[in-house]
């Protein structure tokens, strides 16, 4: 069957009866795809049902669906028409793992960082109404995590005001990555387990048809109490009372009820809330019983569920879970905190161990920073752990409530550098060029995970903000060639490292990017100079001097040439008159496309 749909149109022409055997065909594609190409499973597994009934019931692309996140998009790729393409999702020159306007007529609207679909859909909404345009339907699909997203809330806020004629479906696992948290999450669980108001209802109902009881004054009693529950026990009263109508909740694994209650949407003209409730990973028990591992695999067995790589040698975000424990086991002020990945970050055991020093804020990353400024002023030791292109969102958090206020936070910037097969919106290539503006924070990179560890130490003995930025992958030490006469001087605010003195010309290298300094440097018969660079802000004053000596330099960083650690270089030997050769090897001015680190590197980092 699956391979009859190119469109959604074949879709609709699938009876009912065969739509069961329809999503067991479906599940069986994307785990034999995804389990060769890697990708993000478990959420689709979890939303075929509710993509089919959604295609199903919609006229797209006339109608439109906005995915928040957009890596549970596959099965909405497969039904528009990119199954065979699927050999190569999100490889260089492949499919991307996110909705993307360019690759379909489908894809409304770009996604992959959460919690924007309801402001997308209301734009495309709202622009409809001003041209006077009959509004097909516009639909955005968030998840129960990416729904505690601060620009959801704006979102919601701004809809049930306008009433925008969007429906939102909200796609309940209780999942985020890790299980999800927060009142918000806590509150759309309540409205399903209570169910108050029903079972009140139907009691009030029986006891009015009671003759025994039936004066007027226990009528009016009744009337008086009927009201109270419907006050209390509505199921989403949260959301009509903000003015979005409520429907749910709804078996999300269930076709006929989702376009039952889709039909119901429709006929609205007002924004509606539909609450699915789903199960991540459905249809496969190792992605069933352990979401959050199977949220994002790499290759793996089908059979087993193993993982088909051997694990990296201790990566940079596990030598920082580790040190960061053995720090706050020891000072009770550290406080570690993640937006919602506890275990992308390697705070896991963190989290296990210290759950008193611990919080998940959500997808909260403006929130997180100024919660974790709050927590500074009042004597605590905040330490932020964020994934580079999701810190993007805190800019303003770290200028004004951090920086500005000199308060001592801890920037842990995660997968600083290119990302690899997520693509252009996950590299972390803007983070040195936004942050170094910033007056009172410091700035570091780390080459391996021991120096990581020093930094995280040093940070916290410097009382003010800091930054430290290091790569995905493995922070294993690097082994220097015999030509490289490294001095061993210990990490010291301000201080770069001196990995070898020679001549002609110096290579300065930003973090892991130490690697390829020493490969340009054994391309050379006359040895050069290098330098890891170790602090961005404030720049060593001996890379000057050296740059000044030799005449010329190359500066290696995996971060937008704009604005980066180069530039920073540059505005030196200006502000010091000193006439050099430099050459910036980064990322230009364009966004990066998926790929494998290695790729990317290679096309990219010129
Ligand atoms: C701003 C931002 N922060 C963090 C992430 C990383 N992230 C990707 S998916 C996800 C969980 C989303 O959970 P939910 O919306 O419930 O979708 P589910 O996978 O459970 O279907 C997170 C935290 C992101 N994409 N964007």
């Amino acid at each position: 069957m699956l391979q009859r749909i190119k469109t959604p149109k074949d879709l609709k022409k699938i009876p009912d009866s065969k739509l069961p055997e329809l999503c067991q065909e479906i599940r069986r594609f994307i785990l034999k795809n995804i389990s060769k190409t890697g990708g993000h499973l478990a959420s689709n597994l979890g939303v075929v049902e509710l993509t089919i009934a959604l295609h199903k019931h919609l006229d797209c692309p006339k109608d439109q669906i906005i995915w928040d996140v957009g890596h549970q998009s596959y099965v909405h790729k497969i039904l528009t028409g990119r199954q065979k393409k699927f050999r190569q999702l999100r490889q260089l020159g492949g499919i991307s793992g996110f909705p993307k306007r360019e690759e379909s007529p489908y894809d409304v609207f770009g996604t992959g960082h959460a919690s924007t679909s309801i402001s997308a859909a209301m734009g495309l909404a709202e622009a409809r109404k001003k041209n006077k345009q009959k509004t097909p339907r516009i639909v955005a699909v968030i998840g129960d995590g990416a729904f505690t997203g601060g620009i959801a809330l704006e979102a919601i806020n701004q809809i049930g005001y306008l009433q925008t004629p969007v429906t939102i479906v909200l796609n309940d696992n209780r999942m985020s990555i890790a299980p999800n948290v927060g009142a918000l999450s806590r509150y759309t669980k309540r409205i399903e387990e209570t169910q108050v108001y029903k079972r009140a209802k139907k009691a009030i109902y029986l006891l009015s048809r009671d003759k025994t009881s039936k004066t007027k004054k226990n009528l009016i009693n009744l009337q008086t109490l009927k009201r109270a529950f419907k006050e209390v026990g509505t199921p989403g009263l949260l959301f009509e009372k903000l003015g979005i109508n409520y429907l749910g909740p709804v078996d999300g694994h269930n076709i006929s009820r989702i376009i039952e209650a889709l039909k119901r949407a429709r006929k609205i003209n007002g924004p509606v809330l539909i609450h699915v409730r789903t199960k991540k990973g459905m249809g496969y028990k190792f992605a069933e019983n352990q979401a959050d591992k199977y949220h994002g695999v790499l290759p793996f067995s089908l059979k087993t569920g193993a993982c088909l790589y051997s694990s990296d040698p201790i990566s940079f975000s596990q030598s920082f879970g580790q040190k960061l424990l053995q720090l706050g086991r020891k000072n009770k002020k550290i406080i570690a905190i993640t937006c919602a990945m506890p275990d992308g970050t390697g705070l896991n055991h963190f989290a296990n161990e210290l759950p008193e020093q611990f919080y998940d804020t959500g997808i909260t990353e403006q929130h997180a920073v100024t919660f974790a400024a709050g927590l500074a002023a009042a004597g605590k030791k905040p330490v932020v752990a964020i994934y580079s292109s999701f810190l993007q969102r805190s800019c303003d958090q770290i200028i004004h409530d951090v920086c500005l206020q000199n308060l001592p936070v801890i920037f842990a910037i995660d997968r600083a550098g290119l990302a690899g097969e997520d693509g252009p919106t996950h590299h972390g290539v803007f983070d040195i060029s936004l942050l170094r503006p910033i007056p009172n924070l410091i700035i570091m990179a780390p080459k391996d995970n021991p120096e990581l560890k020093a930094m995280l130490e040093l940070a916290l003995k410097l009382n003010r903000p800091v930054a430290i930025r290091y790569p995905r992958g493995s922070g294993q030490s690097l082994k220097l060639p015999v030509w490289c006469v490294p001095q061993k001087t210990a990490l010291k605010k301000g201080k770069s490292q001196i990995i070898n003195t020679g001549k002609d010309t110096v290579i300065i290298s930003v973090g892991n990017q130490l690697c390829r300094a020493i490969t340009l440097g054994r391309r050379r018969k006359v040895k050069p100079s290098i330098i890891n660079a170790r602090f961005i802000k404030p720049i060593d004053p001996e890379i000057i001097a050296f740059i000044k000596k030799t005449g010329q330099a190359t500066i290696i960083e995996e971060n937008a040439i704009t604005g980066g650690f180069g530039s920073a270089v540059l505005e030196q030997l200006a502000k010091k008159n000193i006439n050099a050769r430099v050459k910036l090897m980064g990322i230009g001015d364009q966004f990066v496309e998926q790929g494998t680190v290695n790729e990317l590197q290679k096309k990219y980092l010129k």
